[in-house]
C-alpha cells in the first residue's frame, strides 16, 4: 500500500514533530518500507496500491502503556455516595474500594471479564489505540491472577489490537492477608507469578510501591523472582508519597517508573542512569484531585523519556480516552504537545520494551492514525473531540 497526499508528523526523532509536508508512506509486510516526500516516491513503490488521504495528518499509531482494562464490576456508586459526602469507613462498610473490585474480579467469569474490558478497549481503539499493556492486580490470590492475564490474552484475538501483559500480583493484600503483607507475597504473589509465566501469560513484571501498599523490601523480593524468570520489571512508585520505589525500579533496570508525583531530582538523576521510562499518569492525578506535580522540569533536565497513559481503572482514573490523557498532560503537567504525543507513541513502546514502533521511520511497524486536523499540536489542545479518520493496524486498515 502506498499512502500519499498526507502531512506526515514521522516522529523521527524527539526534537521535533519532523513534519513532512505532502508526504508518502509506502507499506509493505505490515512494516513501514519508506517515508518521504510524494515526489520523491521510489520507483520500486510506485506501483502498489495507493490511498489518497486527501491532506490529512499522520502519526504513529497511539500506545497505552499503563492499564488496568481488565476488571469486574464498577465504582460508580462509591463515587456516589463519596459526592454525597459519606466518610471513608462508611464507603468501606458499603463494600466500596479495591476490595470490591477485587471480589467481583473473583466472581466474574472470563468470557464476562472480557466482554467488560472490551467495552473499555474499543473506546481506546477508537481514538486510534493499536497497543495496550494490561496488568492483572485485582484477582489476589492464585486462580484469579491468571485468569485476568488470560483475558487481557483473549483481548489480542477479539479485536485489532495488541496486547502487553504486565503481572501486578503485589498491587494490593486482599482481605483474607489483612495486616501480613509479607506472607500473601510468599504464598500467593510469588507462585501465582511463577505459575502464570510458566503459562505464558506475562510480559513483564509490575508493583505499587506506596505506604498503602508494598514497601521496596517487599517489592525486591518479587522483582528478584522476575529476574530469575528473565522477566522485566516496572513500577507504581512515589505516587502518593516518596518512599524510595523509583530508586528500587532503578536499580532493576526497570522498563518504566510510573506516577511519580512525590518524585524528586535525585530520583530524575537515577532514571536517566538505567534507561527507566516516566509513564504520567494525569487521569489518576485528576480524579485523586491531586495538587503534586510530577517533576517535569526534572526529567526534561536529565533526559528521561517521559511517557502518558491513561491509568484506566475502577477507582483512581475511570478513563478512557488516549486523547483525554493526551490534553490533560498538557494542560496538568504542563508537557508540551510534543513531549505529550512522543510520550503516547515512541515513549510509550520503550517503557513496554518495544522497540518496533511508535515513529515512522522504515523497519517500523505500520501501526499509524490518520487524522482530521492540520497540526499534530491539536491532538493535546482539543477536549472532548476525536479527529481520528482513520487506524492503520500492521499495515491494515
Ligand atoms: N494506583 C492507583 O491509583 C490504583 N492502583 C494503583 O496502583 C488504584 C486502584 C483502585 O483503586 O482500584
Ligand atoms: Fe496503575
Amino acid at each position: 500500500m502506498l499512502l500519499t497526499n498526507a502531512r506526515i508528523a514521522t516522529l523521527a526523532d524527539n526534537d521535533s514533530y519532523g513534519l513532512i509536508e505532502d508526504g508518502a508512506i509506502a507499506i509493505k509486510d505490515a512494516l513501514i518500507a519508506w517515508v518521504g516526500a510524494r515526489t520523491d516516491v521510489p520507483a520500486a513503490y510506485q506501483a502498489l496500491e495507493t490511498r489518497d488521504f486527501g491532506g490529512r495528518l499522520v502519526t504513529p499509531a497511539l500506545i497505552d502503556c499503563h492499564t488496568h482494562v481488565v476488571f469486574g464490576g464498577n465504582r460508580a456508586a462509591e463515587f456516589e455516595l463519596r459526592l454525597n459526602g459519606a466518610s471513608y469507613e462508611e464507603v468501606a462498610k458499603a463494600g466500596g474500594g479495591i476490595v470490591s473490585t477485587v471480589a467481583a474480579t473473583r466472581d466474574a467469569s472470563e468470557e464476562a471479564l472480557l466482554a467488560d474490558a472490551l467495552t473499555r478497549v474499543d473506546a481506546m481503539i477508537a481514538e486510534g489505540v493499536t497497543l495496550i499493556e494490561v496488568k492483572s492486580g485485582y484477582g489476589l490470590d492464585l486462580n484469579s491472577e491468571p485468569k485476568m492475564l488470560r483475558v487481557a490474552r483473549a483481548i489480542a484475538n477479539a479485536r485489532p489490537v495488541d496486547v502487553h501483559t504486565s503481572y501486578l500480583g503485589a498491587h494490593a493484600t486482599p482481605p483474607e492477608y489483612q495486616g501480613n503483607p509479607d506472607a500473601y507475597i510468599d504464598d500467593v504473589c510469588i507462585p501465582a507469578l511463577r505459575a502464570a509465566h510458566a503459562e505464558g501469560l506475562v510480559d513483564a513484571v509490575d508493583g505499587f510501591c506506596e505506604g498503602i501498599a508494598f514497601d521496596t523490601a517487599q517489592m525486591a523480593r518479587v522483582f528478584d523472582v522476575a529476574a530469575e524468570l528473565g522477566l522485566p520489571v516496572k513500577l507504581h512508585a512515589e505516587q502518593l508519597s516518596n518512599i524510595g520505589g523509583t530508586r528500587l525500579a532503578a536499580r532493576h533496570r526497570a522498563l518504566s517508573a510510573d506516577h511519580l508525583e512525590y518524585a524528586n531530582e535525585g530520583d530524575a538523576e537515577s532514571l536517566a542512569a538505567s534507561g527507566t521510562v516516566a509513564v504520567l499518569l494525569p487521569g489518576a492525578f485528576y480524579t485523586l484531585r491531586e495538587t503534586q506535580v510530577p517533576p517535569i522540569q526534572a526529567f526534561r533536565d536529565h533526559h528521561v523519556p517521559m511517557a502518558l497513559a491513561t491509568d484506566c481503572n475502577p477507582g483512581s482514573s475511570p478513563m478512557t480516552s488516549p486523547l483525554l490523557a493526551l490534553n490533560m498532560g498538557s494542560t496538568l503537567f504542563r508537557m508540551t504537545p510534543l513531549e505529550a504525543l512522543l510520550g503516547m507513541t515512541a515513549h510509550a513502546a520503550r517503557a513496554l520494551g518495544v522497540e518496533d514502533r511508535g515513529r515512522i521511520v522504515p523497519g517500523m511497524r505500520a501501526d499509524l492514525c490518520v487524522w482530521d486536523i492540520v497540526h499534530p499540536a491539536e491532538l493535546a489542545y482539543r477536549i472532548g473531540f476525536n479527529p481520528l479518520h482513520a487506524r492503520i493496524f500492521a499495515g491494515k486498515q
